[in-house]
């Protein structure tokens, strides 16, 4: 840029600066930002030549923009990736370092902090959030309690007020969309308000329990959105302003319905139709940005917000697709969501602004979500408050494909479902846990791939030489073992990964955020299904509960059914503590304690796979081998009665009569 062009250019470029804030220029970008929920590296045609699911738009985008093939997800779950894509900041140093925000939680970002639509707001931006949101609300209640709900009765919410500190809280102009597709309420939110009543309750067999809007219909949601979608697209390109829409996709997460014109289409499935109906939605975007005219100033970015679904509530997760339609959603990658191998966040990322980032090429950049905040203040050529966006590197080098001296992430941390954390630094990466599985990886793979097992408290890999994550290599790299952990441990303690000054993590407090924690307490009438449910398989535990029987019969918990599972009932004046392993039910029991008297119950299944029963902390009976739980119920647990399918001899649901409380489940990791 020597020459006579440079000084006119100079000078061009100091007016962009100084004059850009009142001018709509190509400098400030329309920004379209598209999170797939639960999308795998290798549901993308362009990331998997083996793919039985057509893409075309997406392979579209690919061939129009730039390519990322090492992007990550801060977390491999919904509600952290959420919190550090708005923030900047990683989300295991929120209050929320385990798990995802379950029904009713509360709002997960604090008011306070700067969000990048708050940002964008503050640079003349129009800001908008359509879509799965799953970063908590205030929700009203009649009676002043915590928000609940369960299988016989509708809610304690007051759906016609406001519902507090949502999206239009945190820096969005405008909100439409469902909290969660999969948690109640079954309903569609405008700004602060539920769109009519969720007076009637879905039936429970189908996710979790709760009020519903009469005739909903989950097959409407994912077109709904992409229609206001296309609706805010429009309307924002005739105005001066630019806009940001952060449009967080409800599929091809559960639950999996793709509309009748995409039924039948793929060659994978229900889920591989609804991944073809996730890549129609980002077309039906891409058309209505170029109908308006915006497409040109506009960067559009496509990606997910972790890996694909194990759970048989996709039917059939990642694992079993592979066996039935020889589709690997993970492309080539080893682990699913929640894990903290690269399946479980290495996700697609593809980028477009015509122009400025060059059609049709690939990057390796080793790029996160949590950099968005970062790239967008470097685009506007402004310094963030050094509080904001502690996690957030300026990715536009990548983008436009800038020459760079070395990557624009030191390291990068990964976040698993347990809150377990990784850490990523050129071709290494150490997994700070014994191992990045956490669900539950299965045999068949392991012996397809000749993984062995290994006794080391962490993992660490070469991506560059083992991409599968096959071999083990912390024994033989103590030195880059222990470096790359002191360096997760100092950006664990300064409270950002970024320069700046020291900034301090929240306090966990997953009781404030969540109203049914794992461990309980709970109380009769409670119900923990899916993802909420406690693990129970292969490991000792004990269950507990305080009760008040005023009759003979009933159950006070229960987990699982007639194959897998546990429950704690009286029957006929006993107090019996059963187990199911593979369908064989094995009991202890004891006198049941006295109609009208409170007292504390307690089954026990100890490491020595014996079930023994307490009531108020003295043995009952005499142990008896059980076994573990083989595996993980798909029955919820359930507090005061036993749904679906019993454990015991009984016929469900068996209700209690009188108070159970304070019940807990409380177990140790196998
Ligand atoms: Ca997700
Ligand atoms: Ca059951």
């Amino acid at each position: 840029m020597n020459g006579p062009l440079r000084r006119p250019r100079t000078l061009l470029s100091a007016c962009f600066v100084l004059a850009c804030g009142t001018l709509p220029g190509a400098d400030r970008p329309n920004i379209v930002y598209i999170l797939a929920d639960d999308l795998g590296y290798g549901d993308v045609a362009s990331y998997n030549a083996g793919s039985k699911i057509p893409t075309p738009e997406l392979d579209k985008l690919a061939k129009q923009g730039r390519r990322f093939t090492d992007a990550h997800s801060p977390s491999s779950v919904c509600t952290p990736t959420r919190y550090a894509l708005l923030t900047g900041r990683y989300a295991w140093r929120s209050p929320q370092k385990t798990g995802v925000l379950s029904p009713w939680g509360r709002p997960l970002i604090d008011k306070d902090r700067l969000t990048i639509a708050t940002f964008l707001k503050q640079n003349g931006y129009r800001t908008a959030a359509i879509g799965k949101w799953h970063l908590g609300w205030t929700w009203p209640t009649h009676d002043g309690q915590a928000p609940a709900s369960g299988q016989d009765r509708l809610s304690n919410v007051d759906f016609t007020k406001p519902v507090a500190d949502g999206p239009v809280t945190r820096g969005f102009d405008y909100y439409f969309g469902v909290d969660v597709p999969n948690y109640p309420p079954y309903v569609y939110i405008e700004n602060d308000r539920v769109q009519g009543i969720p007076s009637v309750t879905n039936r429970p067999e189908y996710n979790r329990p709760g009020p519903m809007l009469p005739g909903w219909d989950w097959g409407d949601v994912l077109p709904e959105i992409t229609r206001r979608a296309e609706h805010y697209i429009e309307d924002s390109a005739k105005r001066p302003d630019p806009f940001f829409l952060y449009l967080p996709l409800t599929s091809p997460h559960y639950p999996v319905v793709p509309t009748a014109e995409f039924k039948g289409k793929s060659g994978a499935g229900d889920y591989g139709d609804f991944v073809m109906q996730t890549d129609w939605t980002v077309g039906r975007i891409l058309d209505a940005l170029d109908r308006s005219g915006a497409a040109a100033n506009t960067l559009v970015i496509f990606t997910s917000d972790n890996g694909p679904e194990v759970s048989g509530e996709v039917r059939p997760g990642v694992y079993d697709r592979i066996r039935q339609y020889g589709h690997s959603s993970a492309g080539p990658l080893r682990g699913a969501k929640r894990d903290l191998w690269e399946g479980g966040h290495r996700v697609p990322f593809l980028t477009r602004w015509p122009g400025k980032i060059p059609a049709g090429t690939v990057s390796t950049e080793t790029i996160s979500h949590v950099d968005l905040f970062a790239t967008v203040a470097a685009l506007l050529e402004k310094t963030l408050p050094p509080a904001a966006a502690p996690d957030s590197f300026n990715i536009l080098p990548a983008l436009r494909d800038e020459p760079t001296t070395g990557p624009l992430r030191p390291a990068t941390v990964h976040h698993g479902i347990n809150g377990s954390l990784a850490i990523r630094r050129g071709d290494w990466v150490l997994i700070d846990a014994p191992s990045g599985d956490l669900n539950r990886e299965p045999e068949w793979r392991k012996e397809e791939w000749k993984i062995s097992s290994h006794q080391q408290p962490a993992e660490l890999f070469n991506l560059k030489e083992d991409p599968q994550q096959r071999s083990n290599r912390y024994a033989d790299q103590p030195a880059l073992a222990a470096e790359l952990k002191a360096l997760l441990d100092q950006y664990r303690d300064r409270g950002r990964s970024t320069p700046g000054p020291d900034l301090q993590n929240d306090p966990a407090s997953p009781s404030a955020l969540s109203n049914t924690s794992r461990e309980g307490p709970w109380k009769s009438g409670d119900l923990l299904a899916g993802n909420d449910a406690p693990k129970i398989a292969r490991r000792p535990l004990t269950i507990s509960a305080t009760i008040k029987p005023t009759a003979a019969d009933g159950v006070v918990l229960a987990q699982g059914g007639a194959r897998h599972g546990l429950a704690i009932y009286l029957k006929q004046g006993r107090l019996i503590f059963a187990t199911r392993v593979d369908a064989t039910l094995k009991t202890v029991s004891a006198p049941a304690p006295p109609l009208g008297i409170e007292s504390r119950v307690e089954g026990v299944l100890s490491s020595n796979g014996k079930i023994s029963l307490l009531v108020d902390g003295k043995e009952a009976a005499a142990p008896v081998f059980s076994g573990f739980i083989s595996d993980e119920p798909g029955d919820p647990l359930s507090v005061g009665r036993d749904t679906n399918s019993p454990v015991g001899e009984y016929e469900s649901p068996f209700p209690f009569q009188g108070s159970v409380e304070n019940a807990t489940l409380r177990s140790t990791a196998p």
